[in-house]
């Protein structure tokens, strides 16, 4: 059986990350979705930076859930015939132990150097514009895709998901496109977990509500 599972912020939500969404907060007076911009990066990327800067130093600060654990059995099982596509930019699930890992809006533990194109791990600051270790270039940013942006991957995943046998979204609002359209990529079997009927609940063949670290660990037992 070939599944697909796609992530959103609500399964790393009981790791102690707040989602987007549901935090309706404010971060140093702006609202974090207009921080996620190409635009706001151009008119003020010192900001931009300390915003990617502050979640990143967060990452030392939380542990991967039931949830995340959960998925890592599942794989055992599976080997190749799951894929976990995930929309956060937190590595719970590699630190879990997940290998078929693809994240479709980047990575906070990675920078991406404008200048050169190389990528670089990377767990400090960037608001301080360091070099880019390949060329020397004060040219990297957040390896984060932001609106307007067009997500990693996209030819694996749609290919995956014309492959798959289920298709299961766990923890994801369903407001941001592509991944909100997904659903109606896969083939096979279509599968909702989250906190509550998300925008295209009625579009899964069957939806469960509740914590992620209790209906992950449920539906993979
Ligand atoms: C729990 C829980 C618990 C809580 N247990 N559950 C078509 C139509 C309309 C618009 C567009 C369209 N196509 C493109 C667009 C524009 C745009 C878009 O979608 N806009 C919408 C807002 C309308 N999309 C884009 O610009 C994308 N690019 C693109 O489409 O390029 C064109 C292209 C596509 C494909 C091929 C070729 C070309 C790029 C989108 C980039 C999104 N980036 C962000 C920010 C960067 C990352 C970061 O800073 O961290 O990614 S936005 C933000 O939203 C972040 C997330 O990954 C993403 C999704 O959020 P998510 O994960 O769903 O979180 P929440 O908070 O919304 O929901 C959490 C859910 O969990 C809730 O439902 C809770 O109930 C639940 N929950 N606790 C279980 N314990």
């Amino acid at each position: 059986m070939r599944i697909v599972v796609l992530t959103g912020a609500g399964i790393s939500a009981e790791s102690g990350l707040t989602t987007f969404r549901d935090a309706g907060g404010l971060w140093e007076g702006h609202d974090p979705m207009q921080v996620a911009t190409p635009e706001a990066y151009a008119d003020d990327p010192g900001l931009v930076q300390r915003f990617y800067d502050a979640r990143r130093a967060g990452l030392s600060g939380v542990e991967p859930n039931a949830a995340h654990h959960a998925l890592v059995r599942l794989e055992d099982a599976l080997g190749d015939d799951l894929l976990v596509v995930t929309q956060n930019v937190d590595d719970l699930h590699e630190r879990a132990g997940s290998r078929r890992v693809h994240h479709i809006h980047g990575r906070l533990r990675s920078a991406w150097c404008t200048g050169c194109d190389e990528r670089h791990e990377w767990h400090g600051p960037l608001a301080e514009a360091p070099a880019c270790p390949a060329c020397g270039r004060p040219a990297l940013r957040p390896d984060i895709v932001w609106f307007g942006e067009i997500p990693y991957g996209m030819d694996l995943v749609e290919e995956a998901l014309e492959e798959c046998d289920l298709f299961v979204s766990i923890g994801t609002s369903g407001v941001v496109y592509p991944a909100a359209a997904f659903v109606h990529w896969a083939r096979g079997a279509t599968l909702e977990l989250n906190l509550e009927p998300s925008a295209g609940a009625t579009d899964f063949a069957e939806s469960r509500q509740g914590p992620a670290t209790r209906l992950v660990p449920a539906w993979v037992e």
